[in-house]
């Protein structure tokens, strides 16, 4: 199945089918378990397997590179959950490809296979070029491959006209060097795959209360009175944290969930690791479930405030807490005024839920003495993305829920060290006090001016200012608003690098020259000049930990991701008597002696990530400071989003299955949600199936519309399931050729990859 209108198929499909069951009711339990052996067993073997499994998340073990959930503090003999399993077993692999796998296939044959085949094909295990004209990679010495990048970098008219990705897999040694070279070489242009994921967050939180990072610890799910999961996935996208769910509600918390979709992985929970976990009837988890519309939070929350402040009008100072709002707060008046304006009526339209549903959720809120609110990519992927995360704050702040304990914001973030990458400041918007301690620390001039993001980089390569991009990890192509345009992007540049593990679509769609430079992963081995080395990361707590990897590398080949930035900086920028780039590299504690010395919060950090659970980053609102301007958490004011469908249109969100990791795909089911062997599906409300004369199965073209630019993902099969009137569901990557570059976040940048206006064409 190609994409009709280009000759080159960006996205292939490789479905064998459609067959579909009612989705589960309950997540985790055996099938999980299955799951998990059968995954270890096919690409690792049994022994390697096994001692794989028994290494993630220990802690002289490595960090699973799968979410970024933390560890709890007693941990249990496999601390891995199924997907953890997926995404290790997907690593560790034991197949590898290298020039031999490349003479045989050109470019253009590969890009006719599935992203799913592509990685299943082993890990990437020597160093390859394209060169110019070629239609195929073929080997390259590591020293060639580092010269051809220097000579690009060397030979633009600024250095502005580089790009610098990186995915959030990335240990905080190899992304320390990384940004330091960039800032060295002369730009900010940083972006990464946060730009697309939380940024809405990080946006929203600082503006707000200060910190661009959640406020709650590990511990405080086991203190807490109820918990809102809004736009989330945990029971496929972060398992792990079932497990503190399950204990919360045990402990009696209280569970509301906000999410379009009735995910199974919300309902009930059954430990795979408990023997009443594989037999019994598995945990109840959540008390309320609103299936609001797609976008329709701010909405929702206002109705949900609105019952409280009607509550707080008969019962003054019963509801709110007045004495944190005075104290702690600003915008509070306003905001009242606000609420009180707010029509019922636009509340249950724009969310889609009853009045007694909110008042239900309000009850819970206000019996909850300590309340957390977690969230994923259901909040932050629309055009209010960073108003989405600001109205959760208002709804904390209006009774004090941060910084208090068992209380707080809980963004739970994505990629395993995509929180620790920012700190060490891959960031294309660095604030001035970062730049200024690099300038100290190595005698530099970091440049000051913003770099470009995501989005902005695209557009940049695609009008042909931006030459050269590198990317450190991650599938650019893939994870990206609209694949086509960013396909053509990329293939403007004159050289596109990408440091990978596997082998993905990126790899494909190439500058005039490309190269591929193979890294070592997380489960493997690192042995440097000073002996085998350790790296750190940061969970989505702000907890800072080590990660040592024990797998005899894939191929011998490989080098760590530290030593390929070295690499690359020594041959672009030569020898530096403040940067000795093959000392660092040598020792990774010399990296983290640097990474004190300029990052605050990292005071003592060789001897304190030694610890054996690692420190805490310093979180001032956790302590109920705000280090806002004024010192003071602000409320604020949003305006309700309306997404006026005409006939025929849809709001599309596009979502994660069960067996993939982004643009990683294992197999094409997706287990609790009872949709198997297909993945160019869209799922509809059975009723809006009904009225347009669709049936399971029927084949559509989806289409999106906007500024009078048509954009169409032909093909996808039509799956009913329980979801809200006018609301579609799709997988990424398969319907990323529908979002427009052009349509992000107002002030974060994160493309609407949750609100997609849509048609079918039959
Ligand atoms: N196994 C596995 N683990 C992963 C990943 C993976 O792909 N596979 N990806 C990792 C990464 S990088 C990230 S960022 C996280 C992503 O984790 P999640 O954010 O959980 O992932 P998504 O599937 O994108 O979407 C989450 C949920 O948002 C809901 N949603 C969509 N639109 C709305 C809306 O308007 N309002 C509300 N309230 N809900 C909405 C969807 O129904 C879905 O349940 O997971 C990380 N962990
Ligand atoms: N439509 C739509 N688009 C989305 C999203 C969505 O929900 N909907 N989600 C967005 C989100 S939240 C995110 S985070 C981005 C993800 O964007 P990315 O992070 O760019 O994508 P991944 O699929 O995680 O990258 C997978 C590739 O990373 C490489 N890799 C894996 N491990 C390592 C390693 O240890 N080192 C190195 N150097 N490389 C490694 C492998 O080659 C693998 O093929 O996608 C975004 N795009
Ligand atoms: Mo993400």
């Amino acid at each position: 199945m190609k994409e009709s209108d280009s000759k080159t198929p960006i996205v292939v499909s490789d479905d064998e089918g459609l067959e579909l069951t009612s989705p589960s009711e309950v997540a985790g339990g055996l099938p999980a378990v299955m799951a998990t052996m059968a995954h270890a067993r096919k690409k690792m073997g049994v022994f390697r397997g096994t001692k794989t499994l028994l290494r993630v998340n220990k802690e002289d073990g490595f960090d699973c590179p799968g979410c970024a959930w933390p560890d709890p503090e007693h941990r249990a003999p496999a601390e891995f959950c199924e997907n953890g399993a997926k995404a290790v077993a997907d690593e560790a692999m034991v197949d590898t490809i290298g020039a031999a796998f490349f003479e045989e296939h050109s470019i253009d044959e590969l890009r006719g296979k599935s992203g799913r085949w592509l990685n299943a094909q082993g890990r990437l295990s020597e160093p390859l070029v394209r060169r110019r004209g070629s239609d195929r990679y073929e080997a390259i010495s590591w020293q060639e491959a580092f010269e051809l990048v220097a000579e690009h970098l060397q030979d633009l008219d600024s250095p502005d006209e580089a790009i610098f990705y990186t995915s959030g897999r990335t240990s905080n040694e190899a992304a320390f060097l990384y940004q330091l070279f960039v800032r060295a070489f002369g730009t900010n242009n940083l972006p990464d795959c946060s730009n697309m994921c939380h940024e809405s967050s990080g946006v929203g939180l600082s503006e707000v209360i200060g910190i661009g990072k959640g406020t709650v610890l590990l511990e405080d799910f086991e203190r807490t009175d109820a918990i809102f999961v809004i736009g989330q996935n945990p029971g496929t996208n972060h398992p792990r944290m079932m497990t503190a769910l399950q204990a919360a509600a045990r402990k009696g918390a209280r569970i509301v969930s906000v999410n379009p979709m009735r995910e199974p992985g919300l309902l009930r929970f059954k430990h795979p690791q408990e023997v009443a976990g594989v037999l019994g009837k598995g945990t109840e988890l959540t008390e309320l479930y609103l299936q609001v519309r797609v976008n329709g939070d701010v909405a929702l929350l206002k109705g949900i405030m609105k019952e409280m402040l009607e509550e707080e009008d008969r019962r003054p100072g019963e509801i709110f807490d007045r004495g944190f709002i005075e104290e702690n707060t600003e915008g509070f008046e306003a905001f009242v005024e606000d609420l009180r304006a707010v029509e019922w009526e636009e509340i249950l339209e724009c969310s889609g839920i009853d009045r007694a549903s909110i008042r239900a959720a309000a009850e819970i809120a206000m019996e909850a003495e300590r309340l957390i609110c977690c969230w994923a990519m259901g909040l932050t992927q629309h055009k209010n993305g960073v108003a989405n995360i600001q109205e959760v704050v208002n709804f904390l702040l209006l009774r004090g829920q941060i910084g208090r304990p068992g209380a707080g914001a809980c963004p739970v973030r994505g990629h395993s060290n995509v929180q620790g990458d920012r700190t060490m400041g891959i960031w294309e918007a660095p604030k001035p006090e970062f730049l200024e301690r690099l300038d100290e620390v190595f005698g530099m001039e970091c440049p000051r001016e913003h770099g470009l993001n995501t989005v902005q980089a695209i557009k940049a390569m695609r009008s042909g200012e931006a030459k050269v991009f590198v990317a450190m990890g991650g599938n650019f192509l893939s994870a990206s608003p609209d694949t086509n345009l960013t396909a053509e992007a990329l293939e403007k540049c004159r050289l596109t690098v990408q440091i990978s593990t596997k082998l993905n679509r990126s790899h494909l769609f190439t500058g005039e020259q490309a190269l591929i430079l193979p890294c070592l992963a997380r489960t493997e081995s690192d042995v440097q000049a000073a002996g085998q080395q350790f790296v750190t990361v940061e969970n989505s707590m702000g907890i800072v930990h080590r990660s040592k990897g024990a797998l005899p590398p894939a191929s011998d080949e490989l080098l760590s991701e530290p030593a390929i930035v070295a690499g690359l900086a020594r041959a672009t920028l030569g020898d530096s008597p403040r940067i000795d780039w093959e000392g660092l590299v040598g020792d990774y504690d010399r990296i983290r002696d640097q990474i004190e010395a300029v990052i605050p919060g990292f005071e003592d950090y060789n001897r304190r990530v030694r610890e054996p659970r690692g420190f805490a980053l310093p979180n001032p609102p956790r302590e109920g400071r705000f280090p806002t301007e004024s010192g003071k958490a602000k409320f604020t004011v949003h305006t309700i989003p309306r997404h006026d469908l005409s006939d025929g249109e849809y709001l599309m969100m596009t979502i994660r299955s069960h067996d993939q990791f982004n643009t990683t795909v294992y197999t094409n089911d997706d287990r609790y949600r009872g949709i198997k062997q297909a993945r160019r599906v869209v799922m509809l409300n059975p009723r809006d199936m009904e009225e347009a004369g669709l049936k399971t199965g029927d084949v559509v073209d989806l289409i999106s519309e906007y500024d009078g630019q048509e954009r169409v993902a032909p093909a996808f099969k039509v799956v009913p399931y329980e979801i809200p009137r006018r609301s579609a569901g799709t997988y990424f990557p398969e319907a990323n050729v529908l979002i427009p570059v052009d349509e992000y976040a107002h002030r974060s940048f994160t493309p609407v990859s949750k609100s997609i206006v849509i048609r079918l064409r039959v």
